[in-house]
């Protein structure tokens, strides 16, 4: 098996002066002019310290560049950590007190601000547009030695939420990158006449390790966009041939009048996953451009794990079905045996692409795996008579917003610092443009007191924006069971209509 780095060299080799990639303003970057600053960053970051093993975390905007210091940064055998440009303050202390980055890569002008957050032994440099920033302007330093990496040494670690309200960092390796972007390549038959538009972020599984991998290893290009606007993404369609999204992606195209079949003629694919896409819209975006998405599943522990067919039925409200080479099995919750075919239960993985660890956490990995090594995914699913999967909810105390994973834990916890508060649920409800959004269902210790905006305020500083509820609202009580357990299944249905009264997403109660 060729690492990713080993199939980006293959592609150089082969379309070196082929554009990678095409920014909005007409810049392009060649494959070898991203090799060759991928040489340069790998000089800089060995010059500040990196050895194999090392991590590097990435807050900066989306800048082609990026790819040039992921790619550099697997070169060394270094690990790479990609962070959210949301985080906010506390958020990031936590990433860099459990990851203990050697090298920290921010954005021009934040280095010095963020480096009250390193405890020592961090470097603070950063990376802005066109070669801007502290990190390239360095000496030059002597070239880097290109590290021979074992497949089974971890590339990067992914942190995703905790039920904890402690994120987990997925360590994920080489064979786990390579291998699930070789099976993706190759089901859904991408190679190096594919134009992608990405315009997702590059610190999730879905534009890095799906999006940005397949490109870079199968010498395709990609117009590089840095936000999401449905009438750019149009007028790109007739120089591209696929678009990987998610749901919001596609509902918020549905809106746009210059969504037509004429539009997306040159299109050959359009992927959706991250959270469900409903029926309804697979329906209309057939309806209206003739092509049927193809809807995959994947999470940061396992790669992609399912999808549909790039040739044959694509069934509207299935993830499709499991990838080459891993297997997949609905369990009992209780039980942990297998079920019959029709019966829900809990999705379990297993495969090259499922993840080694946590960083740090011993105990969480040996919690999330089966006896016989399945990762256990916390989404409840069921097979049909063909073996396509449906996702019918989740196990886990989970809101996705617009493809965001938001732990509610981590909400309720800060609400519970606010002195008037006796206690407090969060949950998802429907929103139309974000699939669903939380809200904050707060008891106080006076009635009186309720003032949403004072919730809001005293939480706002501390979690990032993409977490914070879209609504609060006061109770005299939560409700619970028997066993004393809020029950978060009715306040979702209580409040259901809360923002708004959007179309029914396909499986979403969990
Ligand atoms: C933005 N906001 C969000 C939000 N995105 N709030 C909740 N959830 C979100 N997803 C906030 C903004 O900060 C802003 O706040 C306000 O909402 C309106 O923002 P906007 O301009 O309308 O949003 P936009 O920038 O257009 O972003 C929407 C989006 C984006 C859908 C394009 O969220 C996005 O790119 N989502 C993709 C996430 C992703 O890649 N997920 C993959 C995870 S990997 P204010 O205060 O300014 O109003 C995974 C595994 C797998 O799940 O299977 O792939
Ligand atoms: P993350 O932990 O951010 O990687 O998010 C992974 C979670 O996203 C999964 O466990 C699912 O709950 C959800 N998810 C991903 N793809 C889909 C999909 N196609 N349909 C429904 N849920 C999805």
């Amino acid at each position: 098996m060729r690492t990713v780095v080993q199939m980006f060299e293959d592609a150089v080799e082969q379309h070196g002066d082929k554009a990678l990639t095409i920014e909005p303003d007409g810049r392009r970057l060649s494959y070898a002019e991203v090799r060759a600053l991928r040489d340069e960053l790998a000089g800089a970051l060995t010059s500040l310290g990196v050895r194999a093993g090392d991590r590097v975390a990435v807050r900066t905007e989306k800048l082609p560049e990026v790819i040039a210091l992921y790619l550099a940064t697997l070169q060394l055998g270094g690990i790479y950590l990609p962070l959210n440009t949301a985080y906010t303050g506390n958020e990031l202390q936590y990433f860099i007190d459990d990851a203990r980055p050697a090298v920290f890569v921010c954005a021009p002008g934040e280095e010095e601000r963020l480096a009250e957050h390193g405890s020592g032994g961090v470097s603070f440099v950063s990376m802005g547009p066109h070669g801007t920033g502290t990190l390239l302007a360095r000496p030059a330093a002597r070239a880097a030695e290109p590290v021979e990496v074992d497949l089974d040494a971890p590339a990067a670690i992914l942190y995703t939420s905790g039920t904890t309200g402690r994120s987990k960092g997925a360590v994920l390796t080489h064979r786990n990158l390579a291998s699930n972007c070789a099976t993706l390549t190759e089901a859904w038959e991408f190679g190096s006449e594919d134009v992608l538009i990405h315009a997702l972020p590059i610190f999730h599984i879905h534009g890095l390790f799906v999006a940005v991998n397949m490109v870079v290893t199968t010498g395709a290009g990609m117009h590089f966009l840095d936000t999401f606007d449905a009438g750019t993404i149009i007028d790109l369609m007739p120089c591209s041939t696929v678009l990987m999204g998610v749901p919001t992606f596609y509902t918020r195209l549905l809106k746009h009048p210059g969504l037509t079949a004429e539009a997306t003629r040159n299109m050959r694919l359009f992927v959706s996953g991250s959270a469900p896409l409903s029926a309804q819209t697979h329906h209309e975006w057939k309806a209206r451009t003739g092509h049927a998405i193809l809807e995959r599943y994947g999470m940061t522990e396992t790669g992609m794990m399912c999808s549909n067919p790039y040739h044959g039925e694509r069934r509207a409200g299935t993830v499709g079905l499991p990838l080459e080479g891993i297997s997949i099995r609905v369990a009992g919750r209780e039980t942990n045996a297998e079920l019959p075919t029709g019966e829900v239960g809990v999705i379990q993985v297993s495969g090259p692409n499922v993840f080694g660890e946590y960083w740090n956490m011993p105990e969480k990995t040996v919690e999330e795996f089966t006896e016989d090594g399945y990762f256990v995914t916390g989404d409840l699913g069921v097979f049909d008579e063909d073996g396509y999967l449906s996702i019918v909810g989740r196990d886990k105390d989970l809101v996705i917003s617009g493809g965001y994973n938001i732990y509610p834990k981590e909400i309720e916890d800060l609400i519970d610092e606010h002195p008037s508060v006796r206690e407090s649920a969060v949950v998802g409800v429907p929103h139309e443009d974000l699939g669903e959004a939380p809200v904050a269902v707060v008891v106080l210790d006076d009635p009186a007191d309720g003032d949403p905006e004072e919730i809001l305020g005293s939480i706002r500083p501390r979690l990032a924006r993409f977490k914070q509820p879209r609504a609060v609202v006061f109770r005299d009580e939560l409700p619970r069971n028997v066993m004393g357990k809020v029950q978060k299944a009715e306040l979702r249905r209580e409040y259901a209509e809360l923002l708004g009264r959007p179309q029914a997403p396909a499986g979403t109660e969990g």
